[in-house]
């Protein structure tokens, strides 16, 4: 692999704050969500994806980006565990964030990584003013992970509890809750790297299918994953009566559409017209690397 996942926690946690002041107490518990673990998919996608296109000179733009949708996915983790949502007490491998610090600050800790991303990435801003490519950027990080993205899907996931859902809505919920954030990584990462309007929508289209084989992953590790490995309790689905690709299709039909998807995905990034061919094939060789991801 091009990068490690420590590679890519030496560039985010930078972007942490200081922990001292009258707020330190939610400071805290951000900095531990962030730093729990996790596997970097969004910053790393994000970083692989610049570097087929990459503008030098906006590298450290890029870090800030990929800061920014670490915490945005970090804050989503940490209210999705809460005990009114799927009230899970582990997640990468530790107590959740809401059993460590209690609901309160829990609450509070989303909501400041939420806006922490934002801060952090207006910040750079200020240093290019007047870039087209980072206004399109940020209004991308401003969109998908609201309503017409994460929120839009994890809404329609929450209504839907305990109900049927039928194949319409679950791709709704998947292509939203999971897909838009992967897929805000990656037309993030192009549209900084000086990418065509054309190449980003191409790449849109491959993060969609790589975000549904990413979630339908999910749901077959937590009906046969290893609890030690993935770092949090499995079952979660069926315990929170949560129809899945799984329980509507079946095992066997899951992984197929699994390998399918990724397939899909790394046909559309094989046809990209860029110069950097080994910048290309690290992407498709990380993208290859989900299927199989155990955790
Ligand atoms: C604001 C009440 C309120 C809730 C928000 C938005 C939200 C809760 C949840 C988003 C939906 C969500 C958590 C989707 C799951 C997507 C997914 C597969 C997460 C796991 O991502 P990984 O595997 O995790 O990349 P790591 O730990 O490796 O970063």
């Amino acid at each position: 692999m091009k990068y490690s996942v420590e590679q890519i926690d030496e560039i985010i946690c930078a972007y942490l704050p200081e922990e001292d002041g009258f707020a330190k107490p939610v400071i805290q518990a951000m900095n531990y969500a962030f730093k729990a673990g996790g596997k970097r998919v969004r910053p790393m996608l994000m970083k692989l994806t610049y570097d087929m296109f990459y503008e030098r000179e906006r590298e450290s733009v890029l870090a800030a980006f990929m800061a920014a949708i670490e915490m945005i996915h970090t804050y989503s983790l940490i209210h999705d565990d809460l005990p009114a949502l799927d009230n899970d007490e582990l997640r990468r491998g530790k107590p959740t964030v809401h059993v460590k610090f209690g609901e309160d600050i829990a609450i509070l800790a989303g909501d400041g990584l939420l806006n922490y991303a934002f801060e952090i990435v207006s910040k750079t801003m200020l240093h290019s003013p007047g870039s087209v490519a980072i206004e399109r950027a940020l209004a991308m990080l401003c969109e998908k992970p609201g309503i017409s993205g994460m929120i839009g899907g994890q809404t329609l996931d929450v209504v839907m509890t305990g109900k049927p859902v039928n194949d319409m809505q679950l791709e709704y919920i998947y292509l939203n809750k999971t897909a838009a954030l992967l897929s805000c990584a990656v037309t993030i990462g192009a549209t900084l790297g000086g990418a065509t309007e054309a190449q980003v929508s191409l790449l849109r289209d491959a993060a969609n299918s790589i975000g549904m084989a990413f979630q339908v992953q999910d749901d077959i590790l937590d009906v046969i994953g290893s609890e030690e490995v993935i770092g949090k309790p499995i079952h979660s689905d069926t315990r929170n009566e949560k129809t899945t690709y799984v329980t509507i299709h079946g095992m066997e039909a899951s992984k197929q559409y699994v390998i399918e998807q990724t397939e899909r995905a790394e046909q559309l990034i094989s046809k990209l017209d860029v110069d950097n061919a080994k910048a290309k094939k690290d992407l498709s060789d990380y993208i290859h690397t989900l299927i199989n991801r155990d955790k």
